[in-house]
């Protein structure tokens, strides 16, 4: 390891992949960087979450590195989709292959940060009492890293085992046989549900609001990666200026513009066997359209009746009270047929809300059901969670302070009154609507560049402009609201922490338009911030 002297040109918080990449561009350039990582080894997404049947929802050839042009050739996924393990496996190569361990403190939270407007520094204060300073502070901090654990009467009095998705025991869960209930329907619930069913005794899952899926079809990867393979950096090209991140076939014309319906019904059967999250992306009006919507959305409501023989089951299953794209979909591999099995049972919260955990379970309605196990997977406090958590203190009051009203951002990579504290992949920037790796990439690079320019010029301090971002904020909202994304209670809206404020908080124009708008603002000498 190298000495940790606690005063370092940058700290970098988060030893995820966003973390790990930032460490490796900025030593690059040379820089002294110290990493700071809660969890015992790198990972961070990959490394909490491990419950039965994780599973990255983008494909594996699109969600790895770009930058090491040499592993990417070398690495071979398995499946199309990548499991948590194989993840996990990566990660730990990419550690190694590029000896990082040495500059990252594991184990260590970072709970409070101080700017000092004098030596213009920040302090960082980590659980264990212990302060560093640094220049620079680059937060990878994750965009659903903070759990949110509901406030449920009882939690503490339950005498059975309780585990969240996403803290799972690092020697796994032994749930053979046993009464298992499963709280939450997005996408960990049902990985989870999938993977368990056929294991445990009898599973109860307590479902508040259902969920669109599309089919994953996942399996071997087969030829996929090697006919990418020899095109790779081209192809990454493509991600980048995509508006997802990730290959998607873009629809270009409107649900009701084709001219037979028999197109309409061809374009979503062969998009349904493809699989994957393109579905939405069938035609141009999906997101902005509420009958576009509707109509993609019966598509879906009827695979899941075709799918679950009981009727009444089949409907609880069914979503209808929420645009379909505007909470986040689900990739599902034979999620809904697990409700056909006769150890599987659902309870629709909407019906029968629950209202306490005694010591032997949950009391929904009026009924108390009796568990060995509870799972919880509630979500997270997505976005701006893991920044708000730390007591962020700036030039005029602290972080969570300034996003009481939701967050304020320039372009999602630094937020005014809190000179030198980037953020990757932060609220307002793509992130959690496109391939992470793709925005991680860019925003790692981004930063990276800006530091460069400002040590080119000789200076140390780097701060956006009020309007700059007021107008970026403006920005963002109006984006969001062409489209239909704000009508629903989503993480994206912050609707599911009690009295967080309802905010659309992902910048919806694109990846490929958010690149060119990141980048004209450093080509013009990074408008819109100042620099000193
Ligand atoms: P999500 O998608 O936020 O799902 C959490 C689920 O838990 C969702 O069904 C929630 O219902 C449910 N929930 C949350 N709080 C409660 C309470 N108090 N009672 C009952 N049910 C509750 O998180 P995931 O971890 O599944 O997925 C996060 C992302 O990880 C995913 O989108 C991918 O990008 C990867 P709600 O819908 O809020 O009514």
């Amino acid at each position: 390891m190298t000495e940790d002297r606690g005063d370092h040109d940058v700290i970098v918080i988060g030893a995820g992949f966003a973390g790990l990449y930032q460490l490796i561009r900025l030593r690059d350039a040379g820089y002294d960087v110290r990493v700071l990582e809660a969890g015992g080894d790198v990972g961070g997404t990959w490394y909490w979450n491990r419950y039965p049947g994780a599973r990255c929802d983008i494909e594996s050839i699109e969600y790895s590195y770009s930058f090491d042009r040499a592993l990417e050739q070398e690495w071979n996924w398995s499946e199309r989709y990548a499991s948590q393990p194989e993840i996990l496996d990566y990660i730990r190569h990419v550690a190694d292959r590029h000896d990082l361990r040495r500059d990252i403190t594991f184990g260590t939270r970072v709970e409070a940060m101080r700017w000092d407007d004098v030596s213009e520094r920040w302090t960082v204060r980590t659980h264990d009492g212990r302060s560093r300073t640094a220049r620079f502070v680059i937060a990878a901090t994750g965009c659903l890293s903070v759990p949110s654990r509901p406030d449920v009467e009882g939690l503490e009095d339950f005498g059975g085992e309780l585990y969240w998705t996403s803290h799972w025991p690092h020697d796994g869960v032994d749930l053979e046989g046993k009464r298992v209930a499963v709280v939450g329907t997005g996408s960990s619930g049902l990985q989870t549900i999938t993977a368990i069913a056929p294991v445990v005794g009898s599973l109860t899952v307590f479902q508040r609001t259902p969920s669109y899926a599309v089919p994953a079809h996942n399996g071997p990867i087969g030829r996929r990666l090697e006919d990418v393979k020899p095109g790779y950096p081209a192809f990454r090209d493509e991600s980048r200026f995509s508006r997802l991140g990730f290959h998607c076939r873009e629809g270009e014309t409107g649900y009701f513009a084709e001219t037979a319906a028999g197109d309409v019904r061809r374009e979503l059967d062969d998009r349904w066997s493809d699989g994957g999250l393109c579905f939405t992306q069938s035609f141009r009006d999906v997101l902005f359209d509420v009958d576009a919507n509707e109509a993609l959305a019966e598509y879906v409501r009827e695979r899941i009746r075709e799918k679950v023989h009981d009727p009444e089951t089949a409907e609880k299953l069914t979503p209808r009270s929420y645009p379909i794209g505007a909470k986040r979909m689900c990739v599902d591999t034979g999620y809904f047929e697990v409700y056909n099995r006769d150890n599987v049972s659902l309870v629709d919260l909407g019906e029968e809300p629950i209202s306490r955990l005694t010591e032997r379970g949950i009391v929904a309605g009026d009924v108390e059901h009796e568990f060995d196990v509870i799972i919880m997977a509630t979500g997270f406090d997505a976005m701006t969670g893991a920044l708000t958590a730390m007591d962020v203190r700036g030039t005029d009051g602290t972080l969570a302070e300034k996003w009481a009203a939701g967050p304020r951002t320039y372009l999602g990579l630094m937020a005014a009154g809190f000179p030198n504290l980037f953020m990757i992949t932060g609220p307002q920037s793509p992130s959690v609507l496109s391939n992470m790796m793709t925005s991680i990439e860019y925003h790692v690079d981004w930063v990276t560049r800006a530091l460069e320019y400002l040590r080119a010029r000789g200076e140390h301090r780097m701060e956006p402009d009020v309007e700059a971002e007021d107008n970026w904020v403006n920005t963002t909202n109006d984006v969001g609201d062409l489209t239909l994304m704000p009508r629903a209670a989503s993480w994206y809206m912050g609707a599911n922490i009690p009295g967080k404020r309802r905010v659309f908080m992902p910048f919806v124009g694109g990846v490929g338009t958010y690149k060119q708008i990141g980048d004209g603002v450093a080509v013009a000498g990074y408008h819109g911030f100042e620099t000193a």
